[in-house]
């Protein structure tokens, strides 16, 4: 498929999106969710990619939704702000997270609104020195969304998510490393190189491990310890089963380095 506002590459196990509507540092539009939507669906069928690298094109990662797309006054005229979210913005983060491949981001400038919350949704996000996060909803009247209500809190704690969403204000690389809302920040030059060999690595990895790891970790948020005991003893059989575990043992057996094929 052709597309128009992300760049799509699949090359040795990696498929990297990078959003491409650099002119508005890479704000949402319909368009852009549509092809989100096509993209994540073909990573998912598709057995030969091992793991996703999601990016931006030019000074900005994600501007969040296009303020020039939706006008104030759409509103209340049939289009609620609603059904967008669940057309667009709930589907694309229930895609992300729901993804039983490793999804990291590589936060390349600004990432605000949506944008931000985006980010926090992936696996693991690497941001540039130079990049920084806004949760801008409240700066425009609205309230935060795509997971941001959910992931943000549990990143970095409820006092320091509240003031973020109250006050909208700017959050640096540096901080949001600090705080651990993300992974690393690393230098705006080592962006792409640390990014690509990451996702180099997690392509490399045991797949299905690593989206069993993902669906404990999308658990263990609401999950109590007894639940979460009984769903590790479950994942843990599956995991068991799969050809990579017998590799993995067999390689330290071997004192060799592991070939995982994901399987
Ligand atoms: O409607 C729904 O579906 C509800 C869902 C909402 C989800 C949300 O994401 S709500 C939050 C929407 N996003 C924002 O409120 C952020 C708006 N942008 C900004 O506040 C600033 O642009 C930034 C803080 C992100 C960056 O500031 P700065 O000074 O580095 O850049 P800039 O000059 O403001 O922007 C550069 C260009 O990008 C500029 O265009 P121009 O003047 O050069 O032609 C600007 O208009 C454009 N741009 C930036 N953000 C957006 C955008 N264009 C459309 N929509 C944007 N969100």
């Amino acid at each position: 498929m052709a597309y128009e506002t992300i760049l799509f590459d699949k090359k040795d196990g990696v498929a990297t999106i990078t959003l491409n509507r650099p002119n508005q540092l890479n704000a949402f539009t319909a368009k852009m969710h549509e092809e989100l939507r096509a993209a994540l669906g073909e990573i998912a069928k598709d057995g030969e990619i091992r793991a996703v690298l999601l990016t931006g094109s030019g000074r900005g990662f994600c501007a969040g939704q296009d303020l020039q797309e939706v006008k104030p006054s759409d509103v209340g005229a049939g289009r609620d702000l609603a059904q967008r979210l669940d057309r667009n913005y709930n589907r694309l983060i229930r895609a992300v997270r729901g993804l039983e491949k490793p999804v990291l981001a590589a936060v390349n400038g600004v990432a605000a609104g949506a944008g931000a919350n985006l980010a926090l949704a992936c696996d693991i996000a690497l941001a540039a020195r130079s990049a920084s996060f806004i949760q801008a909803f409240a700066r425009i009247g609205l309230v935060p969304d795509s997971g941001g209500s959910y992931t943000l809190p549990r990143k970095i704690g409820q006092a320091r998510a509240a003031a973020l969403f109250m006050l909208g204000d700017s959050v640096s690389a540096e901080q949001a490393e600090a705080w651990g809302m993300i992974w690393k920040c690393v230098d705006d030059a080592a962006l792409a190189t640390e990014a690509q060999s990451m996702a180099a690595r997690l392509a490399a990895a045991p797949t299905k491990s690593l989206g069993l790891i993902k669906r404990l970790l999308n658990a263990s948020a609401t999950n109590t310890l007894d639940q979460q005991l009984d769903l590790e003893r479950d994942l843990q059989r599956i995991a068991g089963g799969s050809e990579d575990y017998r590799e993995g043992v067999t390689a330290f057996r071997e004192k060799r380095k592991p070939a995982f094929k994901g399987r």
